[in-house]
């Protein structure tokens, strides 16, 4: 399959909350609900996890670019989905605290939905692209956050806005900002919940890249073409080694490194970068 990617900008109310293309080997996902800036409904979680599985397990994909339609990229969680909606007067807009409020035990949210995703996006066969093309605000910024290479647009933020409704970073913020950024950063992100400006942003090591708004889809999709015509499995393994590498003494990391080099010595494609490199040709990748 290969169709052309045209993020829509205002699409009808009965249009899908995710859409899904093709180009060459690059599967590109849109989160497509610009009414609420893209916000997660249980919904679209569920199809943007069953988008990445149908890419994983397609051997014709071999990189996948996530962005977002009209001027957010993701508002996280839905705040007014019916699975976490708190209880209030609709008129006063106060919570009534003497009544019992129903259950609606957010960790079931996130065990049954952000967990998998989070997993499963962390865990791709193959690379992830974000393509940040405006606010990335709670969930959703964790979820850009996640991707292995993170572009976002100049005019684009990221917001770790669960402080401001009395939450905790989650989608794996609290593990991926210490690590991006370190714990003075991260505290500061996620305790004050301000915006953060793609460039400083890039500046401060959370993302790789900030570009022009207008560059930003194509910057971001010749990454992803890139990326998709390398050796797919040896980037993959590169991601797992340098997750692990954060836990891993010195001398265990060399060993980790050296048990990769040993399975990727037999594959395909050590032996196609190898080959082509001393018979002066380009060299086609094929190993997943
Ligand atoms: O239960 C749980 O929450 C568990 C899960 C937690 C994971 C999370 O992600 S918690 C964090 C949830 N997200 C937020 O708290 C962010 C809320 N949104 C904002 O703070 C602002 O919208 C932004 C800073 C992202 C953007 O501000 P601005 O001024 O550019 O846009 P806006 O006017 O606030 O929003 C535009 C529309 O999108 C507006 O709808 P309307 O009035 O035009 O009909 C707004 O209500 C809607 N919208 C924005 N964010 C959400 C949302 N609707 C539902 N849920 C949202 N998160």
């Amino acid at each position: 399959m290969s169709t052309a990617h045209t993020p829509a900008t205002t699409p009808g109310a009965d249009e899908a909350p995710l859409l899904i293309s093709t180009e060459g080997a690059v599967r590109v996902l849109t989160l497509n609900r610009p009414q609420a800036l893209n916000a997660f409904t249980t919904g679209l979680l569920g199809q943007i996890r069953v988008a990445l599985d149908d890419a994983a397990s397609d051997a014709n994909v071999r990189a996948v670019l996530i962005t977002g339609a009209g001027r957010a990229f993701c508002a996280g969680q839905d705040l007014s989905d019916p699975h976490i909606k708190p209880e209030f007067d609709e008129h006063s807009g106060e919570v009534d605290t003497t009544r019992k409020p129903k259950a609606k035990d957010i960790g079931n949210l996130l065990d049954h939905y952000y967990i998998p995703l989070a997993l499963r996006l962390r865990s791709m066969p193959v690379p992830t692209i974000c393509a940040v093309n405006g606010v990335a605000a709670g969930a959703g910024a964790n979820f850009a956050l996640g991707c292995d290479l993170v572009l976002a647009g100049q005019s684009a933020s990221f917001i770790q806005a669960f402080s401001k409704i009395g939450l905790v970073p989650d989608c794996g913020g609290t593990w991926l900002l210490t690590r991006l950024v370190g714990r003075a950063r991260a505290l500061q992100l996620a305790l004050l919940g301000d915006k953060l400006p793609a460039e400083q942003a890039q500046q401060w090591g959370l993302i790789a890249r900030c570009v022009a708004d207008a560059d930003l889809m194509s910057e971001a999709m010749a990454t992803a073409q890139k990326l998709s015509k390398m050796p797919t499995r040896a980037l993959v393994q590169t991601r797992q080694a340098l997750d692990a590498s954060m836990d891993l003494e010195f001398e265990d990391a060399l060993k980790l490194e050296a048990r990769l080099q040993s399975q990727l010595g037999y594959a395909h494609d050590y032996l196609e970068g190898a080959a082509s490199f001393l018979s002066k040709r380009a060299p086609v990748f094929k190993d997943r």
